[in-house]
């Protein structure tokens, strides 16, 4: 079958929640990706950072084969080995001293909003059903109904009503709208330290900071959404790093397991995650020793190969080179680490046509909010591939 077969097939069958580039992918190692038609892409995506490790990490996969052999999934209602090994390695990599292990990201975002509402009221004191959640402009934390709920992207609501109440919204980066939002019942300031579908938007200096302190001050917990930034994007291992921060909890996902499994989480203390009782909370495959064993190897592997500092270098040399280009189209120039985004000037007329063009040079990469092409690939990314790139993104960056 051709790539062209694949496409009527998905096209004839599947529901049109996507509009993806036509490239049918059949395998991959590292940052490279293979079509069904035998063209090589250096994937700049890395599936919106699932996949920092690079595709197919041998230790990865190894460890998924071997638990595979053993048991993938035995429920909660039973113990596992893996879970427990699981719970130790976040919190020597992270220091945080409890975790409530999830699978898709929105699934650790949706445990964090009902830790933060019940934190509310059984440590705040927060009147029952009256938790108030501040959130930002241009989020992105998860398709389901409570998370689109707060979402600013008309899109991700259409249709979907009604929603679920107890969102404030504020504009990304401005500190004085987040204190002003604050009231006796405000239980939890959820945020992306940088923000990806918004358009790799870093905040101004000193947001994390001052907004970390007003929380504080205020009793509101100080929540990250981490699920893209983290685990080595930014060039830290988390992004609130860039301040001196210590959010009250981190949620983490996709490249948590390296791209091989949906594994998410949230990382917290026993104040927040403790209000959870036996039976509040949960899923089938949270905590399943499959997935534990995948994400246990892409820590290993995160720290053993040093993806977080070849993600802090990298970047910096990737973004000092993108910003030498001298083209009309670029606008701004974005990003921490290996989390860069360019955005364009209106009049270049949307950024999927220059994805399209990079795309017919080998070139994977995934338009954002319109005029933002974000350049995002496996940590594992080498400068000489770094390079190879920068030839084919100075060409068509340059094209009218
Ligand atoms: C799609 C976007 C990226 C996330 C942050 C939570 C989640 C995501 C910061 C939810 C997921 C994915 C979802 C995927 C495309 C992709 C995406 F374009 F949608 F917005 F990365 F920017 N917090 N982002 O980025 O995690 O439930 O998906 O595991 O829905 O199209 P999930």
């Amino acid at each position: 079958m051709s790539s062209k077969d694949y496409i009527e097939l998905e096209e004839k069958y599947g529901a049109h929640n996507y509009h993806p580039l036509d490239v049918v992918i059949e395998k991959a190692e590292g940052v490279w990706v293979h079509d069904v038609d035998g063209k090589k892409y250096l994937d700049c995506l890395a599936a919106y950072s699932a996949v920092n490790q690079g595709h197919c990490h041998p230790r990865i996969i190894n460890a998924l084969k071997t638990q595979a052999e053993k048991v993938t999934l035995t429920s909660r209602a039973f113990r596992n080995s893996q879970l427990p090994l699981l719970y130790k390695k976040l919190n020597e990599v992270t220091g945080y001293e409890m975790i409530l292990p999830m699978n898709s990201g929105a699934e650790a975002v949706e445990t964090a909003l009902k830790a933060a509402r019940k934190w509310g009221y059984r440590v705040k004191g927060v009147p029952e059903n009256q938790a108030e959640i501040i959130v930002c402009t241009n989020n992105f934390a998860g398709r389901t109904i409570s998370i689109v709920s707060f979402s600013t992207e008309a899109q991700y609501k259409n249709g979907f009503g009604p929603f679920t109440p107890g969102f404030k919204v504020v504009e990304y980066g401005n500190v004085k709208a987040m204190e002003e939002a604050i009231t006796s019942n405000t239980v939890a300031f959820i945020f992306e330290p940088i923000q990806g579908e918004g358009g790799v938007v870093v905040p101004p200096a000193g947001y994390l900071k001052d907004t970390y302190d007003i929380c504080k001050k205020n009793n509101v917990l100080y929540i990250t959404d981490e699920i893209q930034s983290g685990l080595g994007r930014s060039g830290k291992l988390f992004a609130f790093e860039y301040e001196d921060v210590r959010p009250d909890a981190v949620i983490i996902g996709k490249a948590l397991s390296g791209g091989c499994y949906p594994v998410s989480a949230v990382l917290s203390n026993k104040e927040v995650l403790g209000v959870f009782n036996p039976g509040d909370h949960g899923s089938t495959f949270g905590g399943n020793p499959l997935g534990a064993a995948a994400a246990i190897e892409a820590l290993n592997v995160l720290i053993d190969e040093k993806l977080v500092e070849n993600s802090f270098e990298l970047g910096n040399y990737f973004r000092d080179e993108l910003n030498k280009i001298d083209s009309k189209h670029i606008k701004e120039v974005r990003g921490k680490g290996l989390f860069i985004g360019v955005e364009l000037h209106e009049e270049a007329k949307g950024a999927r046509r220059f994805c399209e063009a990079l795309m017919q040079r080998g070139i994977l990469c995934k338009e954002t909010h319109d005029n933002v092409i974000r350049f995002a690939p496996p940590l594992v990314i080498k400068k000489e591939e770094i390079d190879w790139a920068l030839e084919h993104i100075r060409e068509v960056l340059v094209m009218d």
